[in-house]
């Protein structure tokens, strides 16, 4: 609300500004002989300087934004295919840098030099073949190169062999949190429906299905490094975008289709934490942190947590209100960590028929005391009494 405001009286002063330097004008007709809207040689000089004047502009906001902000990429890929991808993007950047430092140059410069000029008279010049040839087909050649590198890189990325040892996670999205499945023993998952969702089967998942029995609902994404792993994205309710920027991954998630990306890791989280850059990164952010932190306590807030880093899936589509803080974390273990993480997790069969346990036929169930919610301040436990 303050901004709008903000912005409302922002826009009502240059109003007031712009009218004023009007009657200002109006005022002066007459006095002042050389008032034509005519522009003299003294305008186009101005002019002339001023395209120099935004060239050095463009160029120093340029350079300095890349000292200042270039840091802040995303640095290693921590997976197989990101180095491709990376790359593709690194050799786009470097040619629409080249390509915009020469043009950029060139359009100044003439702007500057053909400026207005009384003395001067306009060149009738109807076309060049060979100029437009030239400009047609540099320009054709780079992107066809740029196109079909790109092309190489997404067939790389997106095929994916049925047959090779992959491990098959489904990824859910909703309003506003994910959920994995992972597909067990078998590696197959089991068919799902938004119909069956009910009680803890949050995904819908057919029980009736024989490959449905041994998948496993977590709210943790655990995988393990240098296996590929194969995501099958679903979503219940809009369209949301599974995004795993530190694996340079991203897929839509549709509302009645399956979509899919695969992708190996290759550094575990503990890995990526060691990395020299990634120790400056979280150093500066908790510095940054800690400054914030004093300011908090003095107001007699509580001081921000340390960050650590961790790898993120983040919703990539503003799919309502809540989207900014749609995110799962992901852990990246040793094959061995990762076998002992999963086995620990029961299947989904096994934690429908632990909550459809009836409560001991004892005066009470205690396990409704864990649900207690807090209400108008006040806890209130609620207790099943039979
Ligand atoms: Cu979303």
């Amino acid at each position: 609300m303050t901004s709008l405001l903000v912005i409302i009286v922002l826009v009502l002063l240059s109003i007031a500004l712009w009218q004023l330097t009007k009657i200002f004008d109006l005022t002066q007709v007459g006095e002042n002989s050389n008032n034509s809207q005519v522009a003299n040689d003294d305008d186009n000089n101005t002019q002339g300087y001023l395209m120099f004047g935004f060239l050095a502009f463009i160029y120093i906001f340029t350079i300095y934004g890349l000292f200042q902000w270039g840091g802040l990429v995303l640095h290693t890929p921590a997976s197989e295919h990101g180095a491709l991808v990376d790359n593709l993007m690194n050799i786009t950047w470097i040619l629409i840098f080249i390509v915009q430092a020469i043009t950029q140059v060139l359009l100044h410069y003439f702007a500057f030099k053909y400026r207005g000029n009384k003395e001067r008279k306009a060149l009738y010049f109807a076309d060049n073949n060979k100029l437009e040839a030239i400009w047609s087909v540099i320009p054709a050649i780079v992107l066809a190169g740029l196109i079909l590198y790109g092309l190489y890189a997404w067939t790389n990325i997106m095929f994916v062999d049925e047959d090779e040892d992959v491990v098959v996670v489904e990824l859910y999205a909703q309003q506003f949190k994910w959920t994995a499945r992972y597909s067990g023993e078998d590696n197959v998952l089991g068919k799902a429906n938004v119909r069956y969702i009910e009680g803890v089967n949050v995904l819908g998942v057919d029980l009736s299905d024989k490959n449905a029995q041994d998948d496993k609902v977590v709210s943790e994404l655990h995988l393990p490094k240098g296996k590929k792993i194969l995501f099958k994205m679903r979503s219940q309710d809009v369209l949301h975008s599974a995004y795993m920027p530190h694996f340079r991954a991203q897929m839509n998630c549709v509302p009645g289709m399956v979509t899919q990306f695969a992708f190996t890791p290759i550094y575990t989280t503990v890995e990526m934490r060691d990395m020299a850059f990634m120790q400056e990164k979280v150093a500066n952010i908790n510095a940054i942190r800690a400054k914030k932190s004093i300011d908090l306590v003095a107001k007699g807030e509580t001081a921000l947590d340390p960050y650590t880093f961790e790898y993120l899936l983040l919703c990539n589509k503003i799919c309502g209100a809540s989207h900014y803080n749609m995110q799962m974390k992901i852990v990246v273990d040793t094959p061995e960590d990762y076998k002992k993480w999963l086995n620990e997790k029961p299947t989904l069969a096994e934690e429908i028929k632990a909550a459809n346990v009836p409560a001991p036929e004892t005066d009470v169930n205690v396990k409704g005391v864990d649900s207690a919610k807090a209400k108008d301040g006040k806890m209130i436990a609620q207790v099943a009494l039979k």
